[in-house]
């Protein structure tokens, strides 16, 4: 009787502090892996989109010019259709009638090229693909093509798009 007693109240002993011992640290175990999971995907989610956002891709080859003029003939950018290489840049000059800008079509230009070309404007912009304005002559818009595909990006100067202040830049 003693024995039996004895064992039983052994065996409830060990069976509460197993079941105790088993349920607890494992839930709060499972609760600490989710907590300091789901950061460690989240900040490697917002390190792709940056790292998507771009790196500058310096000017490789030729720096080709286009003049931003307003005048008594109207608003334009001269050349208005440049051809250039992949690696070229773009310098878009204030010459008068400003502010001018230099705007990218975000409808047209390919998902896959967006993130490189807004990070080839550099950070003087006033949003993605819109360079800032330029008010003075002689003020000047720097933007690289390199790592840039093949194709056609239009443009516009925003502040004079009724005007028809547009321009193609072709990537060979
Ligand atoms: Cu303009």
């Amino acid at each position: 009787m003693r024995f039996y007693g004895f064992a039983v109240a052994v065996a409830m002993f060990g069976l509460s502090a197993c079941a105790g011992g088993d349920a607890r640290p494992g839930d709060t175990t499972a609760v600490a892996i989710d907590t300091s999971a789901a950061p460690t995907p989240a900040v490697s989610g917002t390190t792709t989109p940056a790292g998507s956002t771009g790196t500058m891709a310096p000017i490789t080859g030729t720096t080709h010019e286009v003049r931003m003029v307003g005048d008594a003939k109207g608003y334009r950018f001269e050349p208005a259709n440049i051809t250039v290489k992949q690696g070229d840049g773009i310098k878009w000059t204030m010459v008068s009638g400003g502010p001018h800008n230099v705007a990218f079509d975000v409808a047209t230009v390919p998902a896959d090229v967006k993130p490189q070309l807004d990070a080839n404007m550099g950070t003087d912009k006033m949003g993605e693909l819109s360079s800032n304005m330029k008010m003075n002559p002689g003020e000047t818009i720097t933007v690289s093509f390199a790592n840039i595909k093949a194709g056609k990006y239009p443009y516009t100067c925003v502040p004079h798009l009724a005007m028809n202040m547009k321009g193609v830049v072709t990537v060979q």
